[in-house]
């Protein structure tokens, strides 16, 4: 390109991003002016837990670039977390393990996105509140009520749909779920779901399912944002409510609802085990040569150069590790029916399968990333962002 042109480009792609800032300062204060004031201040939190300015401001950085943000971002991002515990949440639970409020809530000392999860201001969550019975249905019914059409809507399990949905049944006076998550969803600003079970059936709707269950989106025909795995990554969700909290709309998703800043590469391609894997150097069985020297995991069934997620890169537990890392292989826990699609978990997929085995793997990454980019949708508000008085 010629260099004439190239500042062209630049001038306007810095016009855009300061339009967006302008948008998002803006967006801001009109939070500010709307939401309920934080019930603590999160710089003081902050101090008493013993995190220095230094790492919020290594945090800032991180998180900006994750989101895929340039570093300008980054005042808006911190601001963004100081507001986090103004937005309303109602967590609903349905057929699931609860492994993911566990994930979420157990970490070995706070960091950042430790610390937003907890001021996160919950004005209901079945597992964490004390009410019960009839008074836990008031609270929710009247949380529904005051934040109608500001607050987000996170969603953890499946819904069983037969015999009616009588298979999982809530409160005092016995509604179903499917009944709850309508009445509920339809009120919210948007509807996060936590979790593979919420985002697509997960281990209920697991063959040969004999609840019928199934994802929010088919049981009860809404559109869900995704966080998707079994658990999923705690910052994938603080990062996709920052964003939302920024730009009052929610970040691009791909065609199966997944944050892109997320769930936007194959764990194949950020996987450390890499080069081994280029190398053709495999573990062959459980505590042979190649595992005690790190090498790739697919012959033992690793599904990474089929499943897309960033947990090579934002790991767990406190950015310690994650499943290829401690040893196994990745079971594909972000992807749809899993359970059922990955299986033999500890096993390379049939050669059939996605046309091809372990010599066609790259051909498979470049087959979805074509399918996963061309569902991404435009931005928010394509996504089903609603906002109080909106038709
Ligand atoms: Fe499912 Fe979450 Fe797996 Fe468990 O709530 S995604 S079974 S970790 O707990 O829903
Ligand atoms: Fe890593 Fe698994 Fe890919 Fe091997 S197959 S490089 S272990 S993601
Ligand atoms: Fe799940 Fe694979 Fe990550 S099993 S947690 S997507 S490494």
């Amino acid at each position: 390109m010629a260099k004439g042109n190239n500042s062209e480009y630049r001038k306007l792609v810095d016009k855009q991003y300061k339009d967006l800032m302008k948008h998002c300062q803006l967006h801001m204060e009109q939070v500010e002016k709307e939401l309920p004031e934080p019930k603590e201040d999160f710089n003081e939190l902050l101090k008493a837990r013993g995190i220095s300015r230094r790492d919020f401001v290594k945090w800032t950085s991180a998180m900006t670039a994750a989101l895929m943000l340039p570093p300008i971002f980054k005042p808006l991002v911190a601001k963004a977390a100081e507001n986090f515990s103004r937005l309303p949440i109602i967590w609903l639970h349905f057929a699931e393990c609860t492994g993911c409020s566990e994930a979420f809530l157990r970490s070995s000392y706070p960091n950042v996105d430790d610390i937003l999860l907890e001021t996160i201001s919950l004005e209901y969550h079945e597992t964490l509140m004390a009410a019960s019975g009839y008074q836990a249905e008031q609270n929710l019914e009247k949380a529904v009520k005051d934040f109608d059409g500001k607050f987000i809507c996170v969603i953890e399990g499946a819904l069983p749909r037969g015999l009616n949905g009588k298979y999982l049944t809530l409160g005092p006076k016995g509604k179903t779920g499917i009944q709850v998550a309508k009445e509920v969803a339809k009120k919210a600003a948007a509807v996060v779901c936590i979790g593979s079970c919420s985002c697509f059936g997960g281990v209920q709707a697991a063959s040969p399912n004999p609840t019928d269950a199934a994802s929010i989106k088919k049981a009860i025909g809404v559109s869900t944002v995704n966080i998707a795995g079994c658990p999923p990554n705690a910052v994938n969700f603080t990062g996709t409510v920052l964003h939302y909290l920024m730009f009052g709309a929610l970040p691009p998703l791909d065609s199966l609802g997944r944050p892109v800043w997320a769930y936007g590469k194959r764990i194949h391609d950020y996987c450390e085990r890499r080069p081994h894997y280029d190398a053709s150097e495999f573990v062959e069985e459980w505590g042979d040569k190649g595992a005690l020297k790190g090498w790739c995991l697919y012959k033992v069934g690793c599904k990474g150069p089929y499943t897309y997620a960033n947990c090579p890169k934002v790991r767990f537990n406190d950015g310690i590790s994650w499943p290829v890392m401690a040893g196994h292989g990745c079971i594909g826990c972000t992807e749809p029916n899993f359970w059922d699609t990955m299986a033999p978990l500890e096993k390379p997929l049939p050669d059939k399968t996605y046309g091809g085995g372990e010599k066609t793997v790259d051909n498979i990454g470049i087959a979805l990333t074509g399918v996963a980019v061309a569902g991404v949708a435009a931005h928010a508000v394509a996504s089903g962002i609603r906002h109080k008085g909106d038709k």
